[in-house]
């Protein structure tokens, strides 16, 4: 007779086909020192893109002042804001890589 757990709590629970799981956006920002070289290496080397596709992107953030770089599970997202603000720090670069969950 009611109360969690039994049956008919179970069969009414609706379930929602269009459930996914949260998104991170990974983004790049712009700074007045970083080379630009480095940042199109970066995107190159983390972000498995092209020289142009590089180049286009970092051209992005030096004028706009940030750039979406990719979109990733959690887990995928935070190692790759490591790699880069870690990367970065080894060759003294002030380069800013951060994320945010997709809405
Ligand atoms: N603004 C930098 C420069 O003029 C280049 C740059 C681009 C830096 C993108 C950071 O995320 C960045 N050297």
């Amino acid at each position: 007779p009611g109360g969690p757990g039994n049956d008919a709590s179970v069969l009414t629970k609706t379930k929602s086909k269009t459930q996914r799981p949260p998104m991170y956006k990974v983004m790049l920002l712009n700074d007045d020192y970083t080379p630009m070289e480095f940042v199109v290496h970066v995107l190159e080397r983390f972000f498995g893109m092209s020289h142009a596709q590089a180049f286009d992107i970092m051209l992005t953030v030096h004028k706009k002042g940030l750039a979406v770089v990719g979109v990733f599970s959690f887990e995928v997202a935070e190692t790759k804001v490591a790699q880069v603000m870690d990367f970065a720090r080894r060759h003294q670069h002030p380069l800013q890589c951060t994320m945010e969950k997709e809405e």
